[in-house]
């Protein structure tokens, strides 16, 4: 984490701190050097993970940060490439570059910070929002099934994807390391604690 950034834009108990913290503790685990890490966020409250963490990075669009991603892998594939988005990210706008990238099987590292909703907007329902769940967009309870993300990637040929809760930091933290020394595509889904649109 850069540590002159100690302001993190971030509502307390929100699961992206132990997520961050996850990442971090993985990448110097492994000594993967600083300046051989490239960090792609998209939009979203889980975005700005990539401007909090000392590597390259960029924040990109919502839905985009896998063809980005992929594109710094394909010019230099000596770097760790490490791609975030929220579910909305990823399993909505994005969801054609997620399941191609793992029909593919780009050597980066995916990782899905699954809140359950679109966070950054105030908590609408996403494709991972449970039935009869009440947001902002579903006021009488969510009505339509959502989708299982891990089932998904691996229909699509992704041979490396997991699920993991974000209070298990240690499972969470060896399952990033894995994932890094992996080498095509691996996909995580982080079931992401969001106590200010999350509650159910
Ligand atoms: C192309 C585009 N459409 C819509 C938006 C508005 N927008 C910003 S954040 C966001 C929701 C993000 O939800 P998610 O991807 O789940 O990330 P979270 O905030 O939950 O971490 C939306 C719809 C946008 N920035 N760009
Ligand atoms: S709205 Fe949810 S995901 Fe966004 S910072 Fe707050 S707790 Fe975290
Ligand atoms: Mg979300």
């Amino acid at each position: 984490m850069r540590t002159q950034l100690n302001k993190f834009q971030r509502c307390p108990w929100c699961g992206n701190f132990l997520i961050h913290l996850a990442l971090k503790q993985a990448l110097e685990e492994l000594h993967i050097p600083k300046h051989m890490t490239v960090f792609i966020t998209g939009i979203g409250c889980n975005a700005k993970m990539s401007q909090y963490t000392e590597c390259y990075g960029a924040e990109t669009l919502h839905g985009r940060p896998i063809p980005f991603a992929t594109g710094v892998k394909l010019a230099r594939p000596e770097l760790t490439v490490i791609s975030m988005e929220g579910d909305g990210g990823s399993y909505g706008i994005g969801l054609g570059h997620l399941l191609h990238a793992a029909r593919r099987n780009v050597p980066i590292l995916h990782i899905t910070c699954d809140n359950e909703n679109y966070a950054l907007t105030t908590g609408q329902a996403s494709a991972t929002t449970p039935q009869a769940a009440i947001t902002k967009s579903t006021p009488q309870g969510n009505t339509i099934p959502p989708f299982h993300p891990v089932h998904l990637v691996e229909s699509a040929g992704g041979s490396f994807v997991r699920m993991v809760k974000d209070k298990e930091m240690q499972t969470l933290k060896e399952t990033i390391k894995e994932a890094l020394q992996f080498p095509g595509f691996a996909h995580i889904n982080v079931q992401q604690t969001c106590p200010s649109w999350k509650r159910w």
